[in-house]
């Protein structure tokens, strides 16, 4: 079988300004024309969308201007060679999602975001892709009491079903993180995302998106969770990212941290052939630092890129035969040093 021929997307929000909870930005921000103009020079071929930053200010237009934005931007992506990888409805920042979305207790803002994420459905649509991708933000709480688990996961059924009711050919990717900005999720595991999805009226367009960091901050090996989704057939996107440890979301650049683990999650998507059908791409969700200075301010990407393919050179010269070998005859000790010896050499 021929050698995949990687391919990669960021989304608008990887090239941030700085802020975190402490402190202001750090750069001054850039608006859409420079970032899509950053993509394009550094050789990435899509990108991904929240439904806002497709159509921004969403909550104050209009369908029918909506509509009209959403077309001019797909008409100028086309005109670009850009794919559109994904839409996500952003259901995080809007005021009746205080308390979550699908699972807040208040039967409105649960209506609010499921139309929400209908109208992201037919933005995806006109931007031509059939993903769209749900980071379940802020479905959990901070106090465990303030709400019912067990009915949680029937309105995120509940959520789902109208969405895949909506849209015959739609795909839903589960995007899990265990905490951040909530204290306990509810789907916070890709084994989570996948589960809830055979409750589903649909489970064959209900699969997940892989961040390499949330499987850390779950305490788990983002290469085995790839392996696993991929076991399924359900790994429909992919965000490539580092983690130092059990601290908040870090998004660091691929491999900064861990080269060890990231070399493992390339293995892995070698192995499954994760980039081979059309519409799969590799994207990392990373940030720069915020002491990033503005001219530096694609390193993050690029960096991540460049150690990605290392790393597919990495996976591709590994020694299996003699790892085999190794493999055969227990000897985990000197497997163990192979692969640190081929990553330094
Ligand atoms: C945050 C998530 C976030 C999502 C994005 C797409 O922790 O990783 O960046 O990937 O909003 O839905
Ligand atoms: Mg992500």
């Amino acid at each position: 079988m021929p050698a995949t021929k990687y391919r990669f997307c960021f989304g608008p929000w990887n090239i941030s300004p700085g802020q975190d909870p402490y402190g202001p930005p750090t750069r001054v921000d850039r608006d859409f024309d420079w970032k899509l103009a950053q993509l394009k020079k550094h050789g990435f071929e899509a990108m991904m969308f929240h439904d806002d930053d497709a159509v921004p200010d969403i909550d104050s237009k209009s369908w029918p201007q909506i509509q009209k934005e959403a077309k001019a931007l797909k008409k100028r992506l086309d005109g670009e060679g850009i794919a559109i990888e994904m839409v996500a409805p952003r259901l995080w920042f809007a005021p009746e999602t205080i308390d979550g979305g699908y699972t807040s207790n208040d039967p409105k803002h649960r209506r609010y975001a499921i139309e929400r994420s209908k109208q992201s459905i037919d933005i995806a649509n006109i931007l031509g892709t059939d993903l769209l991708v749900l980071w379940l933000a802020r479905e959990g709480t901070y106090i465990r009491e303030a709400k019912n688990g067990r009915r949680a996961i029937d309105q995120l059924v509940e959520a789902f079903d109208a969405m895949l009711a909506h849209d015959k050919k739609i795909r839903l990717a589960i995007e899990p993180k265990p905490n951040e900005p909530m204290d306990h999720a509810y789907l916070p595991t890709i084994g989570h995302a996948l589960a809830a999805a055979h409750l589903t009226r649909d489970p064959k367009r209900v699969g997940c998106v892989i961040e390499s960091a949330h499987a850390i901050l779950a305490g788990l090996d983002p290469a085995d969770e790839i392996d696993f989704a991929c076991a399924f057939g359900k790994l429909w996107s992919l965000h490539l990212n580092d983690q130092n440890g059990l601290k908040y979301d870090q998004d660091r650049p691929f491999g900064c941290t861990n080269l060890r683990s990231a070399f493992d999650q390339v293995r892995a998507v070698e192995r499954n052939g994760y980039g081979k059908r059309a519409g799969e791409f590799v994207c990392f969700d990373v940030h720069p630092f915020r002491t990033t200075k503005e001219e530096h301010w694609m390193a993050h990407l690029t960096n991540s890129r460049q150690t990605f393919l290392r790393l597919v050179e990495k996976a591709r010269s590994f020694d299996e035969k003699t790892a085999a070998a190794l493999i055969k005859d227990r000897d985990y000790q000197a497997l163990d040093q192979l692969v640190i010896e081929h990553l330094l050499g």
